[in-house]
């Protein structure tokens, strides 16, 4: 094939976040915007790992997606790139893509699209797992020096059909995004024991796909493998401005689906993915389970309910905010545990070198090592199979063993970690900035004993991760105050916006009286949340007197 030199000059901040670039489409339809970030990716690898290999290219449906995988597929080609694997009509979810070893991902996640909003592209390699930042920092340097764009001059290549086509030395095959993710799952989960739950008359099941990439997987899994009601399914179809949604799967985005499940006679089990399928959201009738308590239950309950855990799970670990409670399985358990920064790039070498099964993000990230992301389908058939194995020899007439039921045995057994996150969108950069830089010199100068209100500081700093692996060092990921009674209140800066800067809150208290275990997480919280915000002087420093998220 031929390729032509494309001459090109560096573009400012196409630096990654805590998953990929994120932009604004428009940024990313500028002359040679996404054509630079490739080629500086490429230039970033040493040639071996890519020259005549396999690339995955995969996406979530969004708006410049089409025009995209073309430019991406011929900048591979131009590069050496031996073969690219892409899904039918560019549609593959981020754990698809890193079950099937890495390559790219057209996506920006939980963020809306459409021509006024957001694009993104993310990068996995090796074993599947998101480029760690070695090689995400390499890439941003190149993109500061590029010359050149290696363009293969080939044909726009059919998306809409699966099949193979040839370019010389260069291959594109385009194939079916469900069909080896499906096979997974089958070898991870009894799809038999979940297709007894789904099958009952008085189990109910909805899922949400919020017109984003598990659109494409909901039926093919949930309806013709495991036998769901095809109207079981909402919002199947994936759109490319998600159907004028915003693809998070949380309270306050997937309200639908809150609604149908808090409403009268709504179904018994109710859950949701994002815009790429690694996000899940867990509800039972009128009931909502945080993503830390849920990446702990499904770690208590994995051995008996899921085959792929039968030896039991090799360690747990979650990320530096989400609650403790997964802490408390690992501790009962006596299983590995780890307390990483943010962002699913840092669960990979843990796996990779067996210290690690099951993990979770406060940020309704929940997954195993089954692939090197998180995974919205996985989280929901783990949920599934653990109310199947509940009720597996349950007559009909008998009450059924719920969700909320489920939680709270976990809550009688392990206490509560009452658990809540306060995001402030699009506030101004600067004032954020400082906001954090103040309360990093706070932490810094904080003593052990301090009183903060009715609490007593245990310690306070930045968090900083050293990769037991690989011994690389991840530093400023988020100021904590922890106090004496395991209460903690954290802070950081999103890194996946598009624009201006998100302050997250997190806020965390331990309860390990039962009589207090049905309290609104809201009203438990409070006084911390006062602390919290009075502490950091948010209202000051960002002029926000309300969160626009809470979680
Ligand atoms: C957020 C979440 C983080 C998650 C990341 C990617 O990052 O807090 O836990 O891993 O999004 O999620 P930040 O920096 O905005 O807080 V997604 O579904 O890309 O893919
Ligand atoms: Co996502």
């Amino acid at each position: 094939i031929k390729i032509t030199s494309v001459p090109t000059k560096p573009i400012e901040g196409q630096k990654t976040g805590t998953s990929g670039l994120r932009k604004k489409v428009k940024v990313f339809m500028e002359e040679n915007y996404l054509s630079n970030w490739i080629q500086s990716l490429f230039n970033s690898l040493p040639p071996e790992d890519y020259k005549n290999g396999v690339l995955v290219l995969g996406g979530d449906g969004r708006y410049f997606n089409r025009e995209a995988s073309q430019i991406i597929i011929k900048i591979a080609a131009g590069n050496g790139v031996g073969k690219i694997l892409v899904g039918r009509d560019g549609i593959m979810s981020t754990p698809a893509v890193s079950a099937a070893n890495g390559g790219f991902i057209m996506s920006a996640s939980h963020n809306p699209g459409g021509p006024e909003y957001d694009w993104g592209i993310k990068f996995n390699y090796n074993s599947g797992q998101p480029a760690p930042e070695s090689i995400t920092d390499k890439i941003y340097g190149n993109t500061l020096s590029i010359s050149e764009i290696k363009m293969a001059e080939i044909p726009d290549v059919d998306l809409s059909r699966t099949g193979v086509t040839k370019y010389g030395n260069f291959t594109v095959e385009v194939v079916d995004p469900v069909s080896d993710y499906l096979e997974l799952m089958e070898s991870v989960f009894d799809f038999r024991l979940i297709k007894s739950l789904l099958a009952r008359s008085d189990f109910r099941f909805a899922f949400d796909a919020m017109h984003a990439v598990t659109g494409a997987y909901a039926k093919p899994i949930f309806v013709d493998k495991l036998g769901a009601s095809p109207d079981s399914i909402s919002n199947g179809v994936p759109l490319e401005d998600f159907g004028h949604g915003h693809p998070d799967p949380n309270l306050t985005y997937a309200k639908d689906l809150v609604n149908t499940m808090y409403g009268e006679n709504g179904p018994d089990f109710g859950a949701a993915s994002d815009g790429d399928g690694d996000r899940n959201m867990i509800l039972g009738k009128k009931f909502f389970v945080t993503p830390s308590d849920s990446v702990a239950i499904i770690a208590a309950n994995a051995q008996e309910a899921i085959p792929y855990f039968q030896g039991g799970p090799k360690g747990l670990a979650r990320s530096m905010p989400t609650s403790g409670a997964l802490d408390r399985v690992a501790e009962k358990s006596g299983l590995k545990f780890f307390e990483v920064p943010t962002g699913w790039k840092f669960f990979g070498n843990l796996m990779d070198v067996g210290k690690l099964s099951i993990c979770g993000e406060e940020s309704f990230g929940t997954g195993s090592d089954h692939i090197r992301e998180k995974d919205g389908i996985w989280a929901v058939l783990a949920w599934l199979s653990i109310i199947a194995y509940r009720n597996k020899d349950k007559k009909p007439g008998e009450n059924l063993v719920s969700v909320s039921d489920v939680v709270k045995q976990h809550w009688a057994t392990y206490g509560r970690n009452f658990f809540s996150r306060y995001d402030y969108e699009e506030c101004a950069s600067e004032g954020a900035n400082k906001m954090i830089e103040y309360l990093r010199g706070l932490a810094s100068k904080s003593k052990a004993g301090e009183k903060y209100g009715n609490y007593v500081l245990q310690f306070a700093d930045d968090f900083s991760y050293t990769d037991p692996v690989d011994g690389s060092v991840a530093s400023k990921q988020g100021v904590r105050f922890v106090f004496t009674d395991g209460s903690r209140i954290i802070f950081r800066l999103s890194g996946t916006g598009s624009a201006g800067a998100t302050v997250r809150v997190y806020i965390e208290q331990f309860e390990p009286d039962a009589s207090k275990h049905d309290m609104d997480a809201q009203v438990a919280l409070k006084p911390l949340i006062d602390l919290a915000l009075s502490v950091s002087k948010l209202k000051d420093f960002t002029g926000r007197e309300k969160p626009t998220v809470i979680t």
